[in-house]
């Protein structure tokens, strides 16, 4: 097709230019008009733009970047492209939600979204899947048998009104715009891009009609950002553009170098959040659950201060009321009763087959004595993805089987030989080159035993909360 041929909506006051035009200005650096972005995001929704030319507008949006005021309009533009959900007045101040920009072994919004529920907000969470090598909620939602993630806009307030929260996909009718846009972004390497990740979350929640929101931003070796200084303007943006949407929005920056909790991998996962559901699960997860809990319940009036926010959020996970919560949900959302009663009121070994098993077990030992620094999540989860967890296409299926857990934790000493990785996989044995890269991920060092930092280590505060 010629540069110059028209495609996409018609030029007129309101739609200037021609789709490659509008390339073209964001290309060489200018500023994008309003009705110009309204114009591009039209034409993504009527199937009028070119898979090309989406490529090639998100990668100029990603090399030459966009303003506040543009990322605000993207936004906008995303969240009308479907239909808006409506919700009963009287919920007004209660609506809350979490969202991550993505990690390794990150399973907060399982069990945050019913704990939140318990404590008497409305959480309409709209959820991703994995997107590159970090696991997405809705597939690991996905490896509990029965559960639906599709759920109508009617059938979510009744979710809400039941239970108090869901975990629903974007969808056609929900952030349609969003979901093309997210699939091209994942295979044109326009991931990390502060507008296009601001926009796409922000879409969401502004359909949700939130009052309060935090998003977990992560940084380090496996997270979009490797440094704290982009993650932190990456937060930034979140929190302005949030303001100019009228939604509360705080960023908490956390570590993403090491697995969140012990668990990788769906099935594991949703082990490990039942774990923390009943009050018990790793610290690390705990501690990230009540933290970003807490500061949702505080920024949103619902307990007088950060410190309170937190000890309430993490009495509903030690009363089981979140867990009642998550039983509620799962029912909800389709899984049998029996199912789901069997998977929230036994004990670990109780639960043992309800969830999806792997024929076969590995487990590596440490080459040698020294206190573990760090574990690499992102060769653990490369493997984890060409074992099977992951997708190389969108749609593609996975194993929710697939997974690995950790057998030793950050700053414990180990001798030579000790077992420190589980692999559950399809068999019939790993390669030398998966148990030579999963090797390498266990970095030990000469020191003392520690006990790690917690893995937030900022909260960026709306502009209502700086006094
Ligand atoms: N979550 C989203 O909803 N969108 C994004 O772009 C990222 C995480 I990164």
């Amino acid at each position: 097709m010629a540069a110059t041929q028209r495609t996409g909506p018609d030029s007129s006051p309101q739609n200037p230019s021609t789709i490659p035009e509008l390339i073209k200005k964001k290309r060489d650096g200018a500023r994008l008009e309003d009705a110009e972005i309204r114009s591009f995001v039209q034409g993504l929704t009527e199937g009028t733009v070119q898979e090309a030319q989406i490529g090639a507008m998100l990668m100029a949006i990603r090399l030459q970047g966009m303003d506040l005021g543009e990322t605000e309009i993207l936004t906008r533009a995303l969240a009308e492209s479907g239909q808006q959900l409506q919700w009963p007045e009287a919920w007004g101040g209660l609506l809350v939600d979490k969202h991550s920009t993505g990690g390794v072994g990150d399973k907060v919004s399982l069990v945050l979204a019913p704990a939140l529920a318990a404590c008497g907000c409305k959480v309409p969470m709209i959820s991703g899947r994995g997107l590159g090598h970090t696991g997405g909620t809705l597939d690991k939602l996905e490896a509990i048998p029965g559960f639906s993630v599709v759920q109508s806009p009617e059938q979510m307030q009744e979710l809400l009104e039941r239970v108090g929260c869901c975990i629903v996909g974007q969808s056609r009718e929900l952030v349609p715009a969003d979901g093309i846009l997210y699939a091209i972004r994942d295979v044109t390497a326009t991931v990390d891009s502060l507008p296009l990740i601001t926009a796409s979350i922000l879409s969401k929640k502004a359909v949700e009609r939130l009052s309060t929101l935090v998003v977990d931003v992560k940084f380090g070796e496996a997270a979009i950002f490797p440094s704290q200084e982009r993650a932190r303007e990456l937060a930034q943006a979140l929190v302005g553009v949030g303001a100019r949407l009228g939604i509360r929005v705080a960023a908490a920056l956390t570590t993403m170098d090491s697995p969140l909790g012990r668990c990788v991998g769906h099935g594991l996962e949703v082990e490990e959040a039942l774990q923390c559901l009943e009050g018990g699960g790793p610290t690390d997860l705990r501690d990230l659950v009540t933290q970003l809990g807490g500061s949702l319940l505080w920024l949103n009036g619902q307990a007088p201060t950060l410190t309170k926010g937190v000890a309430q959020l993490g009495a509903m996970l030690d009363s089981g009321s979140a867990l009642g919560r998550f039983q509620a949900m799962l029912e909800a959302q389709g899984v049998a009763s029996d199912l789901a009663q069997a998977l929230c009121s036994g004990s670990s070994a109780q639960r043992q087959g309800l969830l999806p098993t792997a024929p076969f077990k590995d487990e590596l030992r440490a080459a040698s004595e020294g206190t573990v620094q760090m574990i690499q999540a992102l060769p653990l989860a490369q493997v984890l993805h060409e074992l099977g967890a992951g997708r190389t296409r969108a749609g593609e299926p996975l194993h929710h089987d697939v997974g690995l857990e950790l057998l030793v934790t950050i700053g414990q000493r180990l001798s030579a030989g000790t077992p420190w990785i589980r692999v559950h996989h399809k068999g019939p044995s790993l390669s030398p080159s998966h148990h030579q890269k999963l090797q390498e991920a266990l970095k030990l060092s000469d020191g003392a035993p520690f006990v790690p930092d917690p893995c937030l280590r900022e909260l960026i505060l709306p502009p209502s909360m700086k006094g």
